[in-house]
This record gives C-alpha cells, sequence and structure tokens, in this order.
C-alpha cells in the first residue's frame, strides 16, 4: 500500500517546497497538504487543518490512513517575542498533538523541524556540537528544545518513530520572510532584484550558519527515509549549510548587480543572532545518514537571483 503523507504547515517556507518534493517522490495523491487555510497556489490534495485541534488532526489521519507526518507549523524567533505565551503555547500544543495522534493511530514515522535557536550563550559558537548544553533566550528556541524532548521521550515511551534535524537559517525563493531572525538572507535578494536599498536588522559582520531550501528540503528527506538503525540521534541531529554574514551575502550579490546597495540598522534581532552559533558540527548527521550540502554561496545567490527575477518580470 503506498505510503500516505500528511504536511501540516503546508504553507510556510519550508512546508510549501517539502510538499512539492514529497508529492514528486511519493505521487501527488499520497501527500495531505494541510494548513490554515488553502494556498492559491496549492496543487494536489488540501485539507483544512488547525493543528491546535486534535480532533481534527485525528479526522484527516483517519479519513486519508495517514501513514507518515510532518509537523511544520511554528512561530518563529523573531516574531514569536511578540507573544511569548502564545508562541509557548502555539508551538509545544500543536507538536503534543500530533505526537498523541500519532501515538494513538500508530503512524509509522514522524517529523520535527528544530532549529539552530536551541542554542544559546553555554554552547561553543563554532563548531557547536549536537550535544551542547542547551539554554535559548527566545521562546521559540525553548520551545524547540521542549519538542525536543517530547520527541525523545515519545520515542523512548512508547516506540514511535520520531526523526529532527535543526534548520540552520533556510533561503529560498519561494516565500517571503515568516518572523525569523534569519529572513535577512531572504530579503536581501528580494530588493537586490528590484534595485532597491536592502536595509539590514543585523551587523554586517554577523554570521550565522544558512542553508538553501532545496538542501533543507533534501536532509528532511533524507533523514526520514534512512534505515531506522541509522537513526542514533532522537532529540535532534545538527545540520550544516554555509555559515554566512550580511557582508560576504552582500560581496556576492554585488557580482550580479554591482550597485546593489545596503545598509546596517541592527534592532532586537542582533541579540538574538549573537547567541546563536556562527557554525555546526554535523558530525553525527554525517556519520548517520551520510548528510552533506550541495549548495555554496555563489550557487545560492545565482539560484536566487534567477528564480527572483523570473517571479518579478511576472508581477512587475
Ligand atoms: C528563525 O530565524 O527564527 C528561523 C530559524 C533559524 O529557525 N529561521
Amino acid at each position: 500500500m503506498d505510503t500516505v503523507i500528511l504536511v501540516i504547515g503546508a504553507n510556510g517556507q519550508v512546508g510549501r517546497v517539502l510538499t512539492k518534493a514529497l508529492q514528486d517522490r511519493y505521487g501527488k495523491e499520497n501527500i495531505i497538504a494541510s494548513d490554515l487555510k488553502k494556498s492559491e497556489d496549492s496543487d494536489g490534495i488540501f485539507e483544512v487543518v488547525d493543528a491546535t485541534d486534535i480532533d481534527r488532526i485525528k479526522e484527516v489521519v483517519i479519513q486519508y490512513q495517514v501513514a507518515e507526518i510532518y509537523h511544520l507549523a511554528a512561530i518563529l524567533s523573531a516574531k514569536g517575542e511578540e507573544a511569548p505565551l502564545r508562541t509557548w503555547d502555539l508551538n509545544v500544543k500543536t507538536w503534543l498533538n500530533v505526537l498523541e495522534v500519532a501515538r494513538i493511530y500508530s503512524i509509522e514515522k514522524v517529523f520535527y523541524p528544530s532549529s539552530i535557536a536551541v542554542f544559546g550563550k553555554a554552547a561553543p559558537r563554532d563548531n557547536t556540537p549536537n550535544n551542547a548544553y542547551l539554554d535559548p533566550m527566545t521562546v521559540y528556541g525553548i520551545s524547540k528544545v521542549d519538542g525536543e524532548n517530547w520527541a525523545q521521550y515519545y520515542h523512548v515511551k512508547y516506540g514511535l518513530d520520531v526523526r529532527s534535524i535543526r534548520y540552520p537559517g533556510i533561503i529560498g525563493y519561494q516565500s517571503l520572510p515568516g518572523g525569523g531572525t534569519t529572513d535577512y538572507a531572504v530579503d536581501i535578494y528580494h530588493k537586490a532584484v528590484l534595485n532597491k536599498t536592502f536595509t539590514c536588522f543585523l551587523n554586517e559582520d554577523t554570521i550565522l550558519p544558512m542553508i538553501f531550501i532545496d538542501d533543507a528540503v533534501r536532509a528532511t528527506i533524507e533523514v526520514m527515509e534512512a534505515p531506522i538503525e541509522n537513526i542514533k540521534v532522537r532529540t535532534s541531529y545538527n545540520i550544516a549549510g554555509i555559515s554566512l554574514s550580511p557582508r560576504e551575502i552582500t560581496s556576492e550579490i554585488r557580482e550580479l548587480y554591482p550597485d546593489f546597495e545596503i545598509e546596517y540598522k541592527p534592532d532586537f534581532r542582533q541579540e538574538i543572532a549573537e547567541e546563536w552559533p556562527r557554525s555546526i558540527d554535523d558530525s553525527e548527521a554525517q556519520m548517520d545518514w551520510g548528510w552533506k550540502p550541495e549548495y555554496d554561496l555563489w550557487s545560492i545567490t545565482e539560484t536566487m537571483i534567477r528564480e527572483l527575477k523570473d517571479q518579478y518580470e511576472v508581477i512587475l
């Protein structure tokens, strides 16, 4: 019987690209995209699911005989600080709903998106190890540490096959930034293509771990498809893409747009960024399931500029 997969949060930065990749891989008829409302460019099976409503998740799981769940709904680091208790409630409650449904209906595999936001001042900022002490200072980061521990709990206590990776800042052209501290690395390309000056909310030499969307989605599928005996980390795997600063991205953009202008106006997100790693040690992911990124700064920049030019030529 074909594997039916439910994607919760399918309209998000990862969700929309992951949904397409899963459709290509498993067949559109086997992928149930879901979110709070159907997006205009939705192509395939879509269900309206508010993941705070456990009964709604149960309905969809039963209706489609779901075998795997990818849970991507969350409020990110910067936006999460606007309403800490709502962020905590939404990020944790939705995840516990998914874990409970997976337990009750014997879902075969569950994916949980963690983040570099789990790290805080106690972790080494360079080559941050998978097992560093986690003392995040954003509600988003706290909720992700909590989510990793719940993932491990449901695996150990109930045998649930829950798998997780800690996403770096994701750079993609398919959606606008959504409330993260790393959003500048997406917006900067939009402003370059629109020939607008970019106002960066981080200092020019703020280095953060980043990853191109295609690498992030491939890592997600690879960890989920790895043989179960290979998965040794049941909290969450570090993965690395490429560590970048606004200065480095700007320099690469100017290879294509020599007149591109940027100004730096750090805001509250600078403080968040300075508590996150500058680079990630992902040796466990490399050893356990063969992780290796494919995109470097030039291929990210070349792809982002090409795709965004196509998008804006249609709109403008
Ligand atoms: C954020 O900036 O909050 C996210 C993340 C790094 O998880 N992009």
